[in-house]
């Protein structure tokens, strides 16, 4: 059995937690078109058995978009992303096209140089890419001579994502299952279902409004036939709140409700969705609550 542990990390928005939830063929991880979506590194398993003990599993480590931190938040995220490069076997790198100017981020780029572990550079987005395009940022990137190969990919579309898979595994060694063949993450549902409701505030809301928000599970009740939530939204300021909230509540409704419907998807019962709006000013400047709204490293 051949096992390790992946790293996916990359700006934010090149689509790496929509790759990790291709690789699972699941969503475990929250996607929109907004940068600096993903807040904690979130581990998604995929395992492939051959027989009782042949096969592989590959822990895969979806992190926040690397940045210029604007908050401790941010500081504590792009942290993240970069720590987690000591940590794992095989290192995914993603891009897009956006960063047209050059191959890539330098900054990145000179610390994966300083790194042995095998990396593996992923033009994400091929399905928006002409192909001379993709063909001159495949070039950009071979000649810096730091990838051990170089993988376009369409995340949005599952393209090329199984020769990936392949090449990862290539790349494992001899290891231990370190988790149950049916896991497909050791999140548990209640961080998830926070997540997807953070996923639609993202999504109804726009500027900074999102950005400053920070979902918590009070309390989380299944009964036979109903799980029973209640959610607190937490945003910095008290103009923030109005915006959350709406004219007449709608804006809240419609977050609940669509957040409803994907948590019932999820769960396979029942959703009774409370959601309350707190203000909790400037929080992503203090260490105190980034730590008590779980985005410190336990
Ligand atoms: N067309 C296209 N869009 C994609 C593809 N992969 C991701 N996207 C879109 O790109 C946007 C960002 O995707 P995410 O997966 O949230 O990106 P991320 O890198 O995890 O972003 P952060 O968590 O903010 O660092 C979303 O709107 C995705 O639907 C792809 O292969 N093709
Ligand atoms: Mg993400």
């Amino acid at each position: 059995m051949k096992s390790g542990f992946i790293g996916i990390i990359g700006r934010p928005n090149v689509g790496k937690s929509t790759l990790l939830n291709a690789i699972l063929g699941e969503k475990i991880a929250i996607t929109t078109d907004k940068p600096q979506t993903t807040r904690n590194s979130i581990r998604g398993i995929y395992t492939r058995l051959d027989g009782a003990t042949e096969g592989c599993q590959m822990v895969f480590i979806d992190t926040p978009g690397i940045h210029k931190p604007k908050n401790k938040l941010g500081a504590y995220m792009t942290d993240m992303a970069l720590s987690t490069l000591k940590e794992v076997d095989v290192i995914l790198f993603l891009v897009d096209s956006d960063l047209s100017q050059g191959p890539g981020d330098p900054y990145i780029v000179e610390l994966l140089k300083q790194t042995e572990t095998p990396k593996i550079l992923i033009i994400n987005k091929i399905d928006l890419l002409e192909p001379e395009y993709f063909r001159a940022m495949y070039e950009e990137y071979e000649a810096l001579g730091v990838f051990d190969s170089i993988y376009g990919v369409s995340a949005l579309e599952g393209k090329n994502v199984p020769a990936l898979l392949e090449k990862i595994e290539s790349l494992l060694v001899e290891g231990p299952m370190f988790f149950p063949d049916y896991m497909v993450t050791d999140h548990p549902e209640r961080f998830i279902v926070s997540e997807l409701i953070r996923e639609k505030i993202l999504l109804y809301l726009e500027d900074e409004v999102p950005h400053g928000v920070a979902v918590e599970i009070e309390s989380y009740s299944e009964e036979p036939k109903i799980t029973k939530i209640g959610a607190v939204i937490y945003c910095e300021k008290k103009s923030h709140k109005g915006i959350i909230i709406g004219k007449e509540g709608k804006k809240l409704k419609g977050i609940g409700k669509s957040a409803r419907l994907e948590i019932e998807g999820l769960l396979g019962t029942k959703v009774f969705l409370e959601i309350w709006v707190k203000v909790r000013e400037n929080w992503r400047n203090s260490d105190f609550a980034i730590s008590d709204l779980g985005y410190k490293k336990e």
